[in-house]
């Protein structure tokens, strides 16, 4: 979506506050991009570098930070690697779903109304590295996200992109759709069940790598993994706005709680 004129007129309120709470360090977000396409994004937002390390650090739930996000739109994907692998963890107490990874976008909540979001559903994919050669190649294995809100086939309906309800049946297993805040912890997952960002949560789109299908449907878990893919999932037309397009910011991994340094 085209939405530099919006987050001009606003800067001033975002430009308060300490960014981003918690133990994180650049080794608990995405690493490197193993590949990529801007195809249907924004053309001024089509460095896909922006989405290695942290979130942008103005982001508040009411006005993104866009100066650190990458834009595809329908065709348009990233995939991302990192400094340790993924892993499948159990529910804990800081961590009471077991989410694994976290997504961040430019989600936001207009006028601070948490009932209803503007999101840009993207749809989001998990890779193993199964021939050990630490990039995606032939031989590696892929999975896509399952248990999600909307369900269905790519690219979703025009009614889920722009402005969506997201009070009464959130909007679950998609990236691009909980904003993000500066003031949380950006290893503190958000429960998408309930509306807002959970308290301490520096928001974004949580994912576990037991909501994962193959190709065929079927459910599949996995212990760990190593790549995570983003591709938009629809083509609306947003009208002033343009056509939508996900932006991504950034990806973190959770630790296990006996985790207590990012190193990898
Ligand atoms: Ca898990
Ligand atoms: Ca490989
Ligand atoms: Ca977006």
């Amino acid at each position: 979506m085209r939405w530099a004129w919006l987050s001009g007129v606003v800067l001033g309120v975002t430009s308060w506050g300490t960014a981003y709470t918690g133990p994180a360090t650049s080794l608990d977000f995405a690493s490197v991009v193993h590949d990529f396409s801007s195809l249907g994004g924004q053309s001024a937002y089509a460095d896909p570098s922006k989405v290695l390390g942290w979130p942008g650090p103005l982001a508040s739930p009411a006005v993104p930070d866009n100066s650190k996000v990458f834009s595809f739109g329908w065709g348009g994907w990233v995939t991302v690697g990192f400094s340790r692998a993924l892993l499948n963890l159990a529910p804990s107490p800081s961590n009471p779903s077991g989410a694994d990874f976290i997504v961040f976008g430019n989600a936001f909540y207009p006028g601070g109304n948490i009932l209803t979001a503007w999101i840009e559903p993207g749809q989001v994919e998990v890779g193993v590295d199964a021939n050990g050669s630490g990039v995606p190649d032939a031989g590696d294995l892929w999975y896509r996200t399952r248990r999600r809100h909307p369900e269905g086939a790519l690219p979703l309906p025009n009614s889920w992109f722009g402005n969506v309800a997201v009070g009464a049946q959130p909007v679950v297993g998609w990236a691009d759709v909980t904003p993000v805040q500066n003031q949380g912890d950006p290893l503190v997952p958000d429960d998408p069940r309930s509306p807002g960002i959970s308290a301490g949560s520096a928001g974004g789109d949580a994912f576990d790598l037991d909501w994962l299908q193959d190709a065929q449907g079927r459910p599949v878990s996995l212990k760990r993994a190593h790549f995570v893919r983003i591709r938009h999932a629809g083509q609306a037309s947003l009208g002033f706005f343009g056509q939508s397009s996900t932006e991504v910011s950034a990806v973190s991994i959770l630790r296990s709680p006996s985790l207590t340094s990012a190193q990898p």
